[in-house]
């Protein structure tokens, strides 16, 4: 796939699956993990690993990133972009604590897809400047799943994020019970950890949440 396909499905696709920690997995591992959200038709997904070694986590992701490219899926790398151009992946995710975009771009070339998480208006504004591809935007609401998570976004900042020009990416504590009011508001694009991951039976999360947002 093209980097134009990759950033035109952030936009349409709705279902944006974060991989882990693997801790929030309900003891499987992230191989499964990701063989299930293959299964059950996940297009997008991030690697999410804080607590292992550099060679485990390029390991792990370089056979996950193999499998997503052989059933056409998007495979973004969080944090780290050596590891996202070691293990092949098609974006790299980074914070306002990890390298700059302009940075992440000189090391990993034109095609890479960068995805810059933002808090506020400022942070959308700075990211388009400095070439990022999609923002995420968040969190949403408060969340369990990131300690040192931000505090929930504000509605300026979040009427400013529906009419952005990238794509953005909504996250933080979305789940199939608060997705449609979101959609609703003009937000296309939702990262999930606990609502997918976190579930016992991930095939059908992803189905009940796509559900909810075909309804009429
Ligand atoms: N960044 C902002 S909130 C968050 C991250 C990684 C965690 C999202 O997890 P959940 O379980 O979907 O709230
Ligand atoms: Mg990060």
């Amino acid at each position: 796939m093209t980097k134009a396909e990759h950033i035109q499905r952030l936009r349409t696709d709705p279902v944006y699956a974060i991989m882990g920690n693997e801790e929030l997995c309900r003891g499987r591992s992230n191989r499964d993990v990701a063989k299930m959200l293959i299964a059950a038709g996940v297009k997008i997904i991030q690697y999410r690993e804080k607590h292992k070694t550099w060679r485990e986590r390029w390991q792990e992701a370089t056979e996950i990133a193999a499998w997503c490219h052989e059933q056409n899926v998007t495979f973004i790398m969080n944090d780290s972009v050596d590891l996202a151009i070691a293990c092949g992946a098609d974006g790299i995710h980074v914070g306002q604590d990890d390298a700059p975009a302009p940075f992440v771009r000189k090391l990993a070339g034109a095609d890479m897809v960068i995805g810059v998480s933002t808090n506020t208006v400022a942070e959308m504004k700075q990211a388009a400047a400095e070439g990022a591809d999609y923002v995420g935007f968040g969190p949403l609401f408060p969340t369990a799943s990131k300690k040192d998570a931000h505090s929930v976004v504000t509605a300026d900042a979040r009427q400013y994020a529906v009419a952005f020009s990238l794509p953005v990416v909504a996250i933080g504590g979305i789940d199939a019970e608060n997705i449609r009011p979101l959609y609703d508001e003009g937000f296309r694009s939702f990262a999930m950890i606990s609502a997918i991951v976190g579930q016992p039976d991930i095939a059908a999360a992803v189905s009940h949440i796509r559900r909810t947002l075909m309804a009429k």
